[in-house]
C-alpha cells in the first residue's frame, strides 16, 4: 500500500492549496522541498498536458515514488491565451506578480467587459512506479480585473475577477476558491482516479 505521495511542486501557493485538497487520502504528501533532492525540470512542452507530465515523470524517475505534478496558467482571450502555458515565466520568472498584474491590467486598458473573459487552466499528472501516467484538467472561467484585488491566494489571483462571487480569487478563502479552482476540479479528479486504482489493487491482493 502506498504511503506517500511526492508532488512535484516548488510552488508554495500551490502547495498549500494541494496539501488542503488531499488531505482525506490519509497518506503523507511531500513537496520536492521535503524531498531534500534538487530538482532542475527543463518544462519545455507546449501544453500544460505536456508540462505536467515531463515534471511527475522526472521526479517519478528519480525517486521511485508516486508522483504528481501540476502545470497551470491563466488564458486571457483578448491577448489570444497569453500568458498561458509561459504563466510563471511571463515578463521574467523572478519578475514580481505586482508587476505582472499591472502589466496585464494595462494591456487590457480601454478593453470593455464582454471582451475581458479569461480562465485559469490546471492540469495535474499522475506518475506511478510502474510507468503508468494519469491526466486531468481542470478550469475556471473569470474575468481580467480593472485593479488587484485581496491579499489571499498566489500569481495571478488578484487580477482574476469571478462575477458570480462579486470578488477575486484572491479575496476567497482558500477553502471556497478550492471549491471553485481550476486545480481543485482537476485535483479532485485525479484523486478519484487513484482511489479507484488502490481499491483494485487492494481486490487483486
Ligand atoms: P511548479 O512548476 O514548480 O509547480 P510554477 O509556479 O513554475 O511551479 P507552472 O509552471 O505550472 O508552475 O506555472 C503556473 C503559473 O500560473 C503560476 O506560477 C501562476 O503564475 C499561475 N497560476 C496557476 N494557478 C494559479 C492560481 O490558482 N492562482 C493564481 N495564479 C495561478
Amino acid at each position: 500500500m502506498i504511503d506517500k505521495i511526492i508532488f512535484a511542486t516548488g510552488n508554495e501557493g500551490k502547495m498549500k492549496e494541494i496539501r488542503l485538497i488531499l488531505e482525506d487520502l490519509g497518506v503523507e504528501i511531500l513537496s520536492l522541498k521535503d524531498t531534500g533532492i534538487a530538482f532542475d525540470i527543463e518544462e519545455n512542452g507546449e501544453t500544460f498536458e505536456e508540462n505536467a507530465v515531463i515534471k511527475a515523470k522526472a521526479v517519478m524517475q528519480a525517486t521511485g515514488a508516486l508522483v504528481l505534478a501540476d502545470d497551470s496558467g491563466l488564458e486571457i482571450d483578448y491577448l489570444h491565451g497569453e500568458p498561458g502555458v509561459y504563466s510563471a515565466r511571463y515578463l521574467g520568472e523572478d519578475t514580481s506578480y505586482r508587476i505582472k498584474n499591472q502589466n496585464l491590467i494595462e494591456r487590457l486598458e480601454g478593453v470593455p467587459d464582454e471582451k475581458r473573459t479569461a480562465r485559469f487552466v490546471c492540469v495535474i499528472a499522475a506518475a506511478f512506479p510502474d510507468g503508468r501516467v494519469l491526466t486531468a484538467r481542470g478550469t475556471i472561467e473569470g474575468m481580467i480585473g480593472y485593479e488587484e484585488r485581496g491579499k489571499g491566494g498566489f500569481g495571478y489571483d488578484p487580477i482574476f475577477w469571478l462575477p458570480e462571487c462579486g470578488c477575486s480569487t484572491a479575496e476567497l478563502t482558500m477553502e471556497k476558491k478550492n471549491e471553485l479552482s481550476h486545480r481543485g476540479k482537476a485535483l479532485r479528479a485525479m484523486k478519484e482516479e487513484i482511489k479507484k486504482l488502490w481499491k483494485l489493487e487492494e481486490r487483486k491482493k
